[in-house]
């Protein structure tokens, strides 16, 4: 393996690999771009595959050393991201004992019980917000702005899987990805359980996957950042 890939990150992909939720092919994915790899986090849909992916969180994030006190799920994917995960949280030995409390927003705001879009524990302190890819980070910015109105503080954006591609059209690149574009405007770092380098650490590996690495390879090449 590349010597930056953390063996957490590899296991993390294979695990990928083996529940369907990482595949190799032709994607359109959201800019438009065809990409020859698709990342699904929507397939850990079963109690094991979800809870196993809430233990890579669990650890990407304390590996992190990033303070925190709780964490914020967006509507709709961070809702079982950040409950799996803060049940992750609690039987960590990393978390000696401690619970993490965990919110949630609604899309629409409810008129009638307890009213409000906003779910779970009050949001106060640090606050991780957990995600599974950020593509443009408009999720992002809602979810700080969600943070913010309540008086608390946006510590970190946790995801799953980091493509490390530069955000814009394909005649204005930006130097710079949707990912690093988060980091920068809201002075918070992003936490990724793996990233396109352990994916190609991977493909370097196994000679049954030199297509697909070839592929992946001018991919980066075209759109990776530096
Ligand atoms: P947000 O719209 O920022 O929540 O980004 C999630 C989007 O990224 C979803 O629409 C997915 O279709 C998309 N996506 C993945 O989930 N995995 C990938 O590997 C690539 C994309 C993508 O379209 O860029």
């Amino acid at each position: 393996p590349a010597a930056n890939s953390s063996a957490t990150a590899l296991d993390f992909v294979r695990f990928a690999l083996n529940e369907g939720v990482l595949r190799f092919g032709s994607f359109k994915v959201k800019s438009g771009r065809i990409s020859p790899y698709f990342f699904n986090a929507g397939l850990f849909n079963s109690g094991r595959s979800v809870g196993k992916l809430a233990q890579f969180y669990a650890q990407a994030l304390l590996d992190s050393g990033v303070k925190f006190d709780m964490l914020f799920g967006p509507a709709y994917k961070g809702i079982p991201l950040g409950t799996a995960t803060a049940i992750a949280l609690a039987g960590h030995p990393g978390m000696q004992g401690g619970d993490v409390p965990f919110a949630y927003n609604r899309k629409e705001a409810k008129d009638h019980g307890e009213g409000g879009t906003l779910v779970g524990a009050p949001l106060k302190g640090k606050v991780v917000i957990i995600d599974d890819v950020i593509t443009a980070g408009t999720s992002v910015r809602e979810s700080v702005e969600i943070i913010r109105a309540a008086g608390a503080e946006p510590a970190a954006v946790l995801i799953a899987m980091d493509r490390m591609e530069r955000a814009g059209p394909d005649d204005a690149l930006s130097a710079h990805s949707a990912v690093q574009d988060v980091a920068k405007t809201y002075g918070i770092p992003v936490v990724a359980i793996a990233s396109l380098s352990d994916i190609l650490a991977l493909l370097q590996d196994d000679a049954s996957f030199a297509e697909h690495r070839d592929a992946v390879l001018a991919y980066r090449t075209k759109y990776g950042v530096k």
